[in-house]
């Protein structure tokens, strides 16, 4: 089976080929996968795109905006399992084996992590914590959901279901927006990861972009 693993990238050159060192290639050839990486790059001013090649994946070009880059991956992507990281080093590329277990064994088409379950103490700002809690809390209680990481940026999605969730997000906000539209119409569950402190620097304006997902949550609780 081909499986994708997809992450956006805007000027990581310091981290990018890392992080593509750390998915487990061998392991997932092993037992029965073939893995494709793509980069989608929201116009990095950096080497990003020339690193990543250097390391073996696909890169494809797109305008800047966390979620604009996830729509346009997603229309590339070839594997029939999408698996989604940033190209910063903090999600755990080595637990993608068991994720896919997990989405197989238990009939999933959608699978969300939760980063809280075992973070790195450095990994994350108190603000940038505090900040996920009462976007979390919104969350649940604007869908009446139970997520415990709604901003989680690691999911693993069976790509069928892509075309029957239509999903609008251009900036932050499509990672909270996937996880309401998926559990609204597919099986979906969320399982608890590790995240480490990124490589590079942060790219997420945490005021701008935690207000931004505020409204775009009531937004999509008003008009769906
Ligand atoms: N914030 C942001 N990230 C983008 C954009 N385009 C691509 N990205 C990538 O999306 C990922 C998320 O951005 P990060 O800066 O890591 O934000 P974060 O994960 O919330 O914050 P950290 O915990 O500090 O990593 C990274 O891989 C970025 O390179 C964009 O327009 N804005
Ligand atoms: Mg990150």
């Amino acid at each position: 089976m081909k499986i994708t693993i997809l992450m956006p990238a805007l000027n990581e050159e310091e981290s990018i080929v890392k992080t593509i060192g750390m998915i487990p290639f061998n392991f997932l050839k092993e037992t029965g996968y073939e893995t494709d990486v793509l980069i989608v790059d929201g116009g990095s001013t950096d080497k990003t795109a020339e690193c990543a090649k250097s390391a073996g994946a696909r890169v494809i070009i797109s305008r800047k905006g966390y979620g604009r880059q996830y729509i346009a991956g997603f229309k590339e992507a070839l594997g029939e399992i999408i698996i989604t990281a940033d190209s910063d080093c903090s999600y755990p590329m080595e637990e993608i084996p068991e994720l896919i277990n997990i989405l197989i064994s238990e009939n999933l088409d959608f699978i969300s992590t939760n980063r809280f379950a075992r973070m790195d103490r450095d990994s994350m700002m108190f603000l940038n914590k505090l900040g996920n809690k009462i976007l979390t809390l919104s969350t649940n209680l604007l869908f009446n959901s139970k997520l415990k990481d709604s901003q989680s940026g690691m999911w693993v999605i069976r790509k069928k279901i892509l075309d029957i969730i239509r999903l609008k997000g251009t900036g932050m906000s499509l990672s909270q927006e996937i996880k309401i539209r998926a559990s609204r119409n597919f099986k979906t569950r969320e399982v608890d990861s590790t995240y480490r402190k990124r490589v590079g620097k942060v790219k997420l304006r945490m005021f701008a972009d935690g207000m931004d997902n505020l409204f775009n949550l009531l937004k999509l609780r008003i008009l769906g």
